[in-house]
């Protein structure tokens, strides 16, 4: 103790300063000793007296600490971002971040060890893949938004828990396609950790059987891991041949990414194989329809002509992975890109209208009536995924390019198209897009009876944070705040916790359902009554991960840019081949 600091304790009144020890007692003045003999008497005294209070509330806050794994990552930094400009980008994409962490954290609580979705009422885990879906489905979102710690309990777990098993259950070859082989292509594109590559191969080997149940290479809907059992159904019925257009048509990317990162190129052979017989089948004259006949799959009677004309459900991505397969390929697949822009040629042909200066992309009822009657006017979420994959198409130098002066050249449809979907957005005092919306006369939107609520999902975000990296143009940005503030307050519970399906009428949330892997979230006791399933909605691998990728700072954390990196339809980045360069 320096002699001066120990001089000014001495004297009245004492005050010791910052930095110095109280003098040892037989430094003390002898006037103070017995005061001080009295007090700490005192003192062990109180302190017997609460021993066991206190070694309650120990052992209370221990156990708590060790149950709280998952506490959140936000820190003194993210307030500080926010309290310094809490309408800038950084300032939003810090919220998205801690919304992320917050739902994630939630179901890691519940369904850590392989839990697929959480069932926030009966706080449970609802099983299907019986592999962790959520927590493979938001691997990138939690390397890309630098949740750590979380990324670190998912890659141990999956080194050491995660098993990929054979169940009694069928699941979807489509969702264990986009979600689980999309997350670990994507985990090992961005880290290199060797986990992820080994969970891919894993993954792809127990299904690969199903590639030999058709003449054409498609597979079935619905496949057992490890069982060689297979089914196929349609629209939820067992059918002979008949599948879905986007379910089966939609593996290509992950598939060729497997062989490429494994060096195998089996994977690549059999998705390659179904999806150009599929290529080969399209019909010239009109959208792909919904559903085709995988065994034998002709072009006279392959594709099932006779339903509904659209590029929403059973469609999407089937037209998405033509252009992303090509973009991956170096934009050496010239047979991908041709049958991408015929598709676009004949989705603007048959499905567009304007109402009022409103660009909508709409459906046929009746493909086949040769007067060629309008579409009916409405504008599905699900269609908004179209405007960003025409603003890549124009990134990538096709439809005039970035540049493109014509009206009909893809940049200025994707502006158009992204409006009318944020309008979607817009329509409605909850400021959430519904799952359909009705184009007025007038040009205005209104959610369609019956599909007038919102599960949340990412179509209207994706588009616009493509546009906004695409064109530059800062009003994306500001959309997207806009669409943020409305998540926060319309579908987002008092606890902080997002949800879906919400009500556009009633205004309410529904009560019960499961959490899907695309979905996470965090109850206390009364507001877990209240939630009802973030369903059908992708947020942390998809509508979280482009709030934050429109907010965010481009040095902030792995950089992802559109002229490099390919996102699958499940929102997951890869790398494009490097073999122009
Ligand atoms: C997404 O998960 C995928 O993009 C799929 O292709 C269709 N839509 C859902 C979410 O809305």
């Amino acid at each position: 103790m320096e002699p001066a600091t120990v001089q000014a304790c001495r004297s009245a009144p004492c005050v010791l300063r910052r930095g110095a020890r109280a003098p040892p007692p037989d430094e003390r003045t002898p006037e103070i000793a017995p005061l001080m003999a009295k007090l700490s008497r005192r003192q062990s005294l109180r302190l017997r007296r609460w021993r066991y209070p206190i070694a309650v509330c120990a052992l209370v806050f221990l156990a708590r600490a060790l149950t709280l794994h998952d506490a959140p990552l936000w820190d003194a930094g993210s307030s500080a971002i926010l309290a310094r400009a809490p309408h800038s980008a950084a300032a939003y994409a810090e919220r998205v971040r801690t919304a992320t962490a917050k739902n994630f954290d939630a179901y890691w609580r519940v369904c850590r060890g392989g839990g697929d979705e959480y069932e926030p009422a009966l706080e449970t885990c609802h099983q299907w893949f019986k592999m962790g879906l959520t927590a493979v489905d938001s691997i990138d979102t939690l390397i890309l938004m630098r949740l750590s710690k979380q990324y670190q309990r998912v890659l141990r777990w999956a080194e050491k828990d995660l098993t990929i098993r054979s169940n009694n259950e069928t699941v979807s070859f489509f969702e264990l396609v986009i979600r689980s082989l999309g997350g670990f292509n994507s985990a090992f594109a961005l880290t290199g950790d060797e986990v992820w590559r080994t969970r891919a191969k894993e993954l792809a080997d127990s299904f690969m059987y199903v590639f030999n149940f058709s003449s054409t290479g498609c597979p079935p809907t619905e496949v057992k891991l490890n069982a060689d059992e297979a089914e196929i159904h349609l629209h939820g019925e067992a059918s002979s041949s008949f599948v879905s257009t986007s379910e089966t048509g939609t593996m290509q990317l992950e598939l060729r990414t497997l062989s490429q990162i494994t060096g195998l190129p089996h994977y690549a052979a059999a998705a390659d194989r179904c999806i150009g017989n599929m290529v080969e089948a399209l019909p010239d004259n009109r959208v792909v329809p919904q559903t085709f006949n995988s065994d034998p799959l002709t072009i006279e009677e392959g594709f099932d002509t006779g339903g509904l004309e659209t590029i929403g459900a059973h469609v999407d991505s089937f037209i998405e992975m033509l252009l992303k397969t090509w973009i991956w390929s170096g934009k050496r697949d010239g047979l991908l890109r041709v049958a991408f822009e015929r598709q676009v040629e004949l989705v603007f042909q048959e499905l567009s209208f304007v109402r009022n200066g409103t660009l909508g992309l709409g459906v046929n009822d009746d493909p086949n009536d040769n007067a060629h009657i309008a579409p009916t006017p409405i504008m599905e979420h699900l269609a908004c995924y179209f405007p960003g994959v025409l603003a890549l198409g124009a990134l990538h130098g096709l439809g005039g390019g970035l540049h493109g002066k014509s009206e009909h050249d893809y940049i200025h449809r994707a502006r158009d198209l992204t409006r009318t979907c944020y309008l979607m957005s817009r329509s409605n005092e909850h400021g959430l897009a519904p799952e359909i919306s009705s184009v007025m006369l007038n040009g205005s939107l209104i959610p369609k009876d019956g599909a007038d609520h919102s599960l949340l999902r990412p179509e209207v975000i994706e588009a616009v944070y493509i546009m906004h990296e695409v064109t530059g143009d800062p009003m994306y940005r500001e959309w997207g705040k806009e669409m943020w503030d409305d998540i926060q307050r319309s579908g987002t519970l008092e606890n902080g916790l997002l949800t879906s399906s919400f009500e556009m009428r009633t205004g309410t949330l529904k009560k019960y359902g499961k959490l899907h892997s695309f979905v996470l979230g965090k109850y206390c006791i009364v507001f877990r009554l209240l939630l009802w399933a973030l369903t059908n909605i992708r947020i942390a691998a998809e509508t979280l991960k482009y709030f934050y990728l429109l907010f965010r700072d481009r040095g902030d954390g792995p950089s992802i840019d559109l002229e490099n990196w390919v996102f699958n339809t499940e929102a997951h980045p890869v790398r494009v081949l490097n073999i122009t360069r």
